[in-house]
């Protein structure tokens, strides 16, 4: 009996395609649940036949880490994509873990909320059509994706309250609350967040929401490396509580940065705002400001307008560049940004939160790029932040260290073992070969 036969009791099974592959390799299966209970059916079947699982959404991260040793069973979250619950009260809002990132903002947004998660990975991932880009709110969670405004709330892992999730043997479990001020003594929502699909599969997440603003701007200014630090320690204890400050610079920019600025708020103190801002900005940087309305749709950053993201590009056209994750704490940002692009590297991310994201471009060969990679994790590492490699091609893969030097690792083996002692999901590709 193949692989189809044997697990079509559970879920829908399909036989897998060379576009179903991960990291070059190609399962066996396609399984698509389409419940929690379906979900815990596969990962039963699974656990007793030791097969290998890898968790699919929209696929726009899935080579994030290291390429997992083995996989046979893609198992497809996009069957699981209800909105379960919206409560405006409570500003809580429960979703299947397939749900996209931007169909979850429109069905929030008629009731006045937003999820505050900026999708980095907006316009990639398997499906085309407006909906079906970019993330999903299970891969989001997966990764604890955060963007500029993670300075204002936080990252994934500050706004969900609580999960329901699927252990590699097939039991269903529920942690965290409904309600914001639920509090858990572990939290496991926290712990399966960032694990990269390695510990359990997630099918449905309760997220805490905030209001949909009134008025939203952003204010840009092109910067040179010398004021740089002086632009950004203004901004960042600015009075004038900007929800976002992020940096953008890269080759492109010839070793200048572009700065933005999200105000956010009422229209009437937005609009005093952004002309303060203008206005300080411009004494400071000493070039022309720009500012903008947003109008209601998700706020434009510097990075979009500049087209200079590292984690926005089309992957078609620029291959798959080296992207990495790298942070310090807030008075080091003008030195990782400076250290980055001498090293060849495109970047941005959110200086009031010291989490930038940074892209080196393939083809420009494996030791060059390990040597760049190198010299920002030193640099890194001594402005009290960390270098991970989120994605590249296989063979830079092979020659770096993706994680980095990672404190308590043997709690984390003991938690995975706790977790998944048969080692079915995605192993290889956490910290310390999880
Ligand atoms: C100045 C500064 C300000 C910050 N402000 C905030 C903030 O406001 N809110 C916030 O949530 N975070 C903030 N952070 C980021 C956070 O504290 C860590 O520094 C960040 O590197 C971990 O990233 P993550 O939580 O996004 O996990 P992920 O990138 O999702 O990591 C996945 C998992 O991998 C593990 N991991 C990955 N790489 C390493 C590594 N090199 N060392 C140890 N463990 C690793 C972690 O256990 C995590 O669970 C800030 C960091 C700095 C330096």
């Amino acid at each position: 009996m193949g692989l189809v036969e044997n697990l079509a009791g559970a879920c829908d099974v399909r036989p897998a395609g060379d576009h179903d592959q991960v990291d070059g390799m190609t399962p066996s299966v396609v399984a698509s649940p389409a419940s929690t209970e379906e979900t815990s059916a596969l990962l039963r079947a699974c656990s007793e036949q030791d097969l290998a699982v890898v968790v699919r959404g929209h696929g726009s991260k899935l080579t994030w880490g290291r390429a997992p040793e083995r996989v046979d069973v893609v198992l497809d979250t996009t069957r699981m994509a209800e909105l379960v619950e919206h409560s405006r009260g409570d500003l809580i809002a429960t979703a299947g873990a397939g749900m996209p990132l931007a169909r979850l903002q429109s069905l929030l947004s008629e009731g006045g909320h937003q999820l505050v998660v900026d999708d980095l990975a907006l316009g990639r991932g398997r499906d085309a059509g407006p909906e079906g880009v970019g993330s999903t709110l299970g891969g989001a969670l997966a990764t604890n994706m955060s963007g500029p405004r993670r300075m204002w709330t936080g990252s994934m892992r500050d706004l969900v309250i609580g999960v329901r999730f699927v252990r590699a043997d097939g039991t269903i479990a529920r942690a965290g609350g409904k309600v914001v001020k639920n509090v858990a003594g572990y939290d496991l929502s926290k712990l399966l967040t960032g694990s990269y699909g390695t510990l359990a599969v997630v099918t449905e997440v309760t997220v805490r929401l905030h209001p949909l603003p009134e008025a939203s701007w952003s204010v840009h200014t092109r910067v040179g490396a010398e004021r740089l630090p002086a632009v950004l320690a203004e901004l960042v204890r600015s009075q004038l509580a900007p929800r976002a400050v992020e940096v953008v610079s890269g080759p492109e920019l010839g070793g200048d940065a572009v700065v933005s600025a999200l105000l956010e708020g009422t229209r009437q103190g937005v609009e005093a705002r952004v002309g303060t801002l203008t206005a300080l900005l411009g004494e400071l940087g000493g070039g022309p400001v720009d500012a903008s309305d947003n109008g209601d749709g998700t706020p434009r950053t510097s990075a979009v307008e500049a087209d200079v993201s590292p984690v926005l590009p089309d992957m078609g056209e620029a291959g798959r560049p080296t992207l990495v994750r790298t942070t310090a704490r807030l008075s080091g940002i003008p030195e990782l940004v400076a250290t980055a692009t001498a090293h060849g590297f495109t970047m941005s991310g959110s200086a009031g939160s010291g989490v930038l994201y940074a892209s080196s471009p393939e083809g420009r060969g494996v030791a060059g790029t390990v040597g760049a990679v190198d010299a920002l994790r030193a640099t890194s590492v001594r402005l009290g932040g960390s270098t991970v490699v989120l994605d590249a091609v296989p063979e830079v893969k092979a020659a770096v260290d993706s994680w980095g030097s990672v404190p308590g690792l043997d709690l984390m083996r003991r938690v995975k073992q706790e977790f998944d002692p048969g080692r079915i999901l995605a192993p290889g590709r956490y910290v310390g070969g999880m």
